[in-house]
């Protein structure tokens, strides 16, 4: 792995897979496993069809074991971008797929696919996590403005040359690493992102607190390997659940960390761990972020109705003769776990390909 040289088993495997499941092909199994064994006989690597990525893109989402979004797989939008390889017209396409996937608010699932690696040429890379993200600038007084978690690589982009307007909201630029080029740095347009201001149904102190969130979460950071060929630029966007805002971003200690300020404004009594103060404020922070959302018509989702149709795949899938891959502890929400039917029961483990792979290279 990591060579750009197909796996041939894996390779016929997958191609297994897109046979038995999208039978109706112009061409034969027979016929195209031929040309397939061809290619990579001849250059180590084989190009895959459209039809064949596509499918593949969303069997990759269908087997990620950490995703609780995955009833809807089959309907992943697919955008092949294989030919885009200068990193100007790479960054144009991201900000095309953030556009296309924010549509006005109701968010669509997009992932776009740009070249893979080949034996000798590695494929085009971003080193950002997501392709939205606020950085983070640390204070003279040890604060924060911006998201604490992405203090370092704020630095790191800084001394590459970033001059951020130091606000809580700067996005973080894109760096875009490809064979030919040494990496660039590219400014996201404001109008690609859309954004919602935070507020809360009833306790007005909530707005002033100045908060946001973005409605595109996109991972950037993820290899995506299909029929033994990775493709190391493949960014992909469904739509939030509350809970991963509400209940990390704003709550982790290494980021926003908003418990004990939302606790504060609530008048709680933060002296004593049995006041349940830190469960009263999470559940408010999880309102003003469902709110938010809804007051602004931007497609987000809850822990509860997400379980539930959670629990309809599974359901699905199992009737369809197919295993659900499941990592319990990413799949359970981190807000009233044990209130949730996903928390009831036990999984499929194990690894299926198609799938997405965090490189450990990965720099944020
Ligand atoms: C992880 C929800 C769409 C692939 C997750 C997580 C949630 C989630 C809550 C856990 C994240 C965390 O705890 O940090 C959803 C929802 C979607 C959606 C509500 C709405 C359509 C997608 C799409 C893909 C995808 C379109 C790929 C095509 C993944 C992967 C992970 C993940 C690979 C694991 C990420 C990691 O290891 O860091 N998803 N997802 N999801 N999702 Fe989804
Ligand atoms: N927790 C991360 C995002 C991880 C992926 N979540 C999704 N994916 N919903 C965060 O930014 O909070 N997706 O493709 O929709």
């Amino acid at each position: 792995e990591g060579t750009g040289v197909v796996d041939r088993a894996e390779a016929e495997d997958f191609l297994r897979l897109f046979y038995t499941e999208q039978p109706d092909q112009p061409v034969t199994f027979a016929r195209r496993l031929y040309q397939i064994r061809a290619e990579v006989e001849s250059t180590g690597t084989y190009a895959h069809t459209f039809e064949e990525l596509a499918f593949g893109a969303r069997v990759a989402w269908r087997n990620s074991a950490r995703c609780i979004g995955r009833l809807y797989w089959n309907s992943l939008q697919v955008r092949d971008l294989r030919h885009v390889t200068a990193p100007d017209h790479i960054f144009a396409e991201l900000c095309e797929h953030l556009r296309l996937a924010a549509n006005g608010g109701r968010v669509r699932p997009v992932i776009s696919v740009f070249a893979p690696d080949a034996p000798g040429r590695p494929g085009p890379r971003v080193w950002n996590d997501q392709l939205v993200r606020y950085a983070g600038h640390r204070r003279w007084d040890g604060g924060v403005d911006g998201d604490p978690g992405y203090t370092a690589f704020t630095e790191q982009l800084r001394r590459m040359g970033w001059q951020p307007q130091g606000t809580a909201h700067d996005l973080l630029p894109l760096v875009i690493d490809t064979p030919d080029d040494k990496p660039q740095m590219f400014d996201v347009p404001r109008e690609v992102v859309l954004e919602i201001p935070l507020s809360h149904p009833d306790y007005p102190w909530f707005a002033r607190l100045g908060l946001r969130w973005y409605a595109v979460p996109a991972i950037s950071h993820m290899r995506m390997r299909v029929g033994g060929v990775d493709y190391g630029l493949a960014p992909f966007n469904g739509w939030y659940m509350g809970t991963e805002i509400g209940a990390r971003n704003f709550v982790d200690a290494d980021r926003y960390d908003l418990l004990p300020v939302v606790a504060r404004e609530m008048g709680l009594d933060t002296r004593k761990e049995s006041s349940l103060w830190k469960d009263r404020a999470l559940v408010e922070i999880n309102v003003a972020v469902l709110h938010s959302f809804e007051a602004a018509g931007v497609k987000i989702t809850d822990h509860h109705t997400e379980s539930q149709r959670f629990l309809t795949h599974l359901a699905k899938e199992e009737r369809q003769g197919r295993t659900v891959p499941t990592d319990w502890s990413w799949i359970v929400p981190p807000l009233s776990g044990g209130v949730t039917p996903v928390f009831h029961r036990y999984y499929d483990e194990g690894d299926l390909r198609p799938n997405f792979y965090l490189d450990p290279s990965a720099r944020a």
